[in-house]
């Protein structure tokens, strides 16, 4: 009997953890389908090295364009979909609530009435998230934790949550929500606040700037990588059951830890200084072999008020236990890894376009 390749599609391919999991299906041998959206620059940087496999197909598409959609999948008629294109960014849900929930919440229902009507075999998975948890008052949250959404962002996602669990009870699709919690990497787009601030403090010792501006230092957060969570999502719909799965690394640092992981692997001593919106991070001490272009006492980080977001998610912690129960899972990367892999490539990117510039 001829084997039949597994078919995939793919929305949000060209973002951070899309962009992995394309990769991961690919070594699956996997023929991957994915929607990438027109824009005015080229925007798909992050699968550059698997452009030319013959096994990626690569659509025009749009999660607001429900007869783009409905002539993709149908086309395609994929084995599983794989819905990880959003408005991810949660402080510009506040400035675009009504665009947010178009593609965040709207795009996940335009996606499974498709696979409503047209083949209800289709495997469905929903990127869900921790920000769901929002303003919890539960120490770690895990798949049972009430849920208290705090931004646009957060509520296009429970729509996409509620919407997805519903169409798994009433018409039989086998759709499942992974609660991701944050994951980041190199390839960590460069306003979420880990990769800022890699590629701001890349960019100090390189004398390229002089600080970075942040906005909440106290926010606490679960941060895995991504390249872990994007097997998960896999994992997910290779279940003979289908359920949501809470997926994290039940450890957690606040934004302020972060900076001093970061700056402890650049060998940087800093001291924080004043409170609130005059707080800041002053040089106190750095390793001189380094070249770093850097003097005692400079400040380093500043905080902006116009970082901060009009409702704060403060406190997020994932309990995995379903997870690696069930699905046999572990995370791999420590949160060292994830500082060093990113620190690593800023700096490797930006002294690369020193040398283009001159
Ligand atoms: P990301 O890097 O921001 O990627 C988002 C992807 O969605 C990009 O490919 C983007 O295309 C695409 N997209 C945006 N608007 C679209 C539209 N209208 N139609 C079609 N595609 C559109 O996000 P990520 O970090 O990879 O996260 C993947 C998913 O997981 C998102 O749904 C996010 O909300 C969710 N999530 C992320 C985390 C996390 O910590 N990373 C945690 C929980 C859940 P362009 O490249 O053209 O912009
Ligand atoms: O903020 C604080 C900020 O934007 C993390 C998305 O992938 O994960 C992500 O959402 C924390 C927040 O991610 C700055 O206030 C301080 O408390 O990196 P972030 P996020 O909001 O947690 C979840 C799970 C998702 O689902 C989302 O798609 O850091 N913070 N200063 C800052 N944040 C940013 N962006 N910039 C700052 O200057």
């Amino acid at each position: 009997m001829k084997y039949k390749k597994k078919i995939a599609l793919i929305t949000g391919i060209t973002g951070q953890t899309g962009s992995y999991l394309a990769e991961f299906l690919l070594k699956k041998n996997y023929i991957v389908h994915g929607i990438i959206r027109r824009t005015s620059l080229i925007n798909t940087h992050r699968i550059n090295n698997i452009f030319s496999n013959q096994n990626l197909k690569l659509h025009y598409g749009d999660l607001s364009d429900p007869l783009n959609l409905d002539n993709l999948i149908r086309t395609i008629n994929p084995t599983e979909i794989y819905n990880l294109a959003a408005q991810s960014h949660v402080a510009v849900s506040f400035k675009l609530p009504e665009y947010t929930t178009n593609i965040n919440a709207l795009g996940c229902l335009r996606i499974l009435e498709i696979i409503k009507k047209f083949n209800n075999k289709i495997k469905f998975y929903q990127a869900s998230t921790s920000e769901l948890y929002g303003l919890t008052i539960t120490r770690m949250q895990n798949e049972k934790t009430v849920f208290y959404p705090q931004s646009p962002y957060a509520i296009s996602k429970l729509y996409a949550y509620w919407i997805t669990k519903h169409y798994r009870e009433s018409y039989k699709i086998f759709a499942c929500n992974g609660i991701l919690f944050n994951h980041e990497s190199s390839r960590r787009g460069e306003t979420f606040v880990t990769r800022k601030i890699t590629i701001g403090l890349a960019k100090i010792i390189l004398g390229i700037e002089k600080r970075i501006e942040l906005g909440n230092l106290d926010s606490l957060r679960d941060w895995g990588h991504a390249k872990d969570y994007a097997e998960m999502q896999w994992l997910m719909l290779q279940k003979k059951i289908p359920s949501d799965y809470v997926i994290s690394t039940g450890k957690q640092y606040s934004v302020r830890k972060f900076v001093e992981m970061c700056l402890k692997y650049m060998n940087i001593n800093i001291s924080w200084k004043g409170k609130g919106l005059n707080e800041i991070g002053v040089i106190e001490d750095f390793d001189k072999n380094k070249n770093y272009k850097l003097k005692k006492g400079q400040i380093i980080v500043k905080i902006n008020k116009k970082y901060f977001r009009p409702s704060e998610v403060r406190n997020l912690l994932g309990d995995s236990s379903k997870a690696k129960k069930e699905l046999k899972w572990k995370n791999k990367y420590s949160i060292k890894e994830i500082i060093s892999e990113m620190i690593d490539h800023d700096i490797h990117i930006l002294k690369n376009k020193l040398i283009n510039e001159y």
